[in-house]
């Protein structure tokens, strides 16, 4: 019985502190250790899938920790689970539903693990559930967070030379707009090499600094501005997005379908960032593309520092999206000094490649598991 063999009968979680190569600043936090839940998932035939579900510097970025997270999926989600088989996603979407309300992290880590240990046992790529890989790699770009311009431009020249990056994101928000446009002009003539200038101010800019510097963003050429104002300042953003020549990104303002149909249709702005702990699973990662682009917003593959585990998660449903045009931002992956996966995913000729093999098609390695499991 196909349904009994896929029954979960075990989930664990761990708390994961990997050391990151420099501190990475946002406008409204900050990390050096990026810390994460791995979470496993055992059936009955014995197969293990696994999910991280990334935080950003601790309840900052969302509402969610790392020990919230663990705390709920160890004691809200996972009893209601045990017993039900891995191939009915939707009711175990529902039963999520039904036990917690948001927890958006805790939740899409515990469907992926449940649809890595299914496609596993299947002998699938994960991508086939979202229709199948329509591209084996898709473009990556690397975000700049020191707030140090020379450390910033030798980190940029050296992914130039490698051609791992020619597209950038630039963090704006933790100093004054005159010095993020200042460290900006710097970048810009510094890295003739590079392609897509984008900046990400992680709600840290008031309407009237938009329009006093977005003629500046746009004399830098820059192409994408990242959720400037507050998340729920929904009239700002319509109105700053009206006036403006360079396309705004919707990030922190839409996490539910509804917010995204909203945002799209008050003209908020022009992209989405699709980000798994925003969704809540990977299914409804897939269908808020669906919903993005109904409303009005083409797709940029969004991310939360994700290490490999996360990435190739939402690899597998950007691969499967018809479009994708400003590729993706899983370049967590390469912020750590170690990962706890045995093959990290390859980072060549400017893309990121989807790792082959059934699942998620990473491996956990348990010795950097154990070295790096956070005691308590
Ligand atoms: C965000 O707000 O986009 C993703 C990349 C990065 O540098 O920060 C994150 C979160
Ligand atoms: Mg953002």
């Amino acid at each position: 019985d196909p349904d009994r063999d896929t029954a979960i009968r075990e989930i664990t979680t761990t708390i994961v502190a990997l050391p990151s190569i420099r501190r990475h600043r946002l406008s409204n936090t900050e990390m050096s250790t990026r810390e994460f839940v791995l979470v496993r998932v055992r059936l009955e035939n014995g197969v293990e899938g696994i999910g991280e579900a990334a935080v950003l510097g601790g309840p900052r970025w969302a509402e969610e920790s790392v020990e919230s997270i663990k705390a709920v999926i160890d004691r809200y989600l996972a009893p209601g689970l045990i017993g039900c088989p891995a191939a009915q996603w939707a009711g175990i979407a529902a039963r999520m539903g039904r036990a917690a309300i948001r927890n958006n992290a805790a939740k899409g880590a515990l469907e992926t693990a449940i649809l890595d240990a299914l496609t596993r046992t299947l002998e699938l790529p994960l991508a086939a559930l979202f229709g199948g890989a329509l591209r084996d790699r898709v473009p990556v770009l690397w975000a700049l967070a020191s707030g140090d311009a020379e450390q910033e431009l030798e980190e940029a020249r050296a992914k130039l030379d490698r051609r791992e990056h020619r597209d950038f994101k630039i963090k704006l928000g933790f100093a004054t707009p005159e010095e993020d446009i200042a460290r900006l002009t710097r970048l810009r003539e510094g890295l003739p090499g590079m392609a897509r200038l984008i900046v990400d101010a992680n709600q840290g800019w008031s309407e009237a600094d938009c329009r006093r510097h977005l003629p500046a963003l746009r004399d830098l050429g820059v192409s994408l501005i990242e959720q400037p104002l507050p998340g729920d300042d929904y009239e700002g953003m319509a109105r700053v997005a009206a006036q403006s020549p360079i396309p705004l990104m919707v990030d922190e303002a839409a996490f539910t379908h509804r917010e995204i149909a909203r945002a799209g249709a008050m003209g908020c702005g022009s992209v989405y960032s699709l980000k798994l702990v925003k969704s809540g699973g990977l299914m409804a990662l897939a269908e808020a593309a669906r919903v993005a682009e109904a409303a009005g917003m083409e797709l940029y593959g969004g991310c939360l520092l994700e290490g490999s585990i996360g990435a190739a998660a939402h690899l597998a449903v950007f691969a499967s999206l018809p479009r994708l045009p400003w590729g993706c931002e899983h370049f967590g992956p390469r912020m750590h000094r170690r990962e706890i996966v045995r093959d990290p995913l390859l980072i060549e000729d400017f893309h990121l490649h989807l790792p082959t093999g059934p699942g998620l098609g990473v491996e956990l390695d348990e010795d950097a598991l154990a070295e790096f499991a956070r005691s308590d």
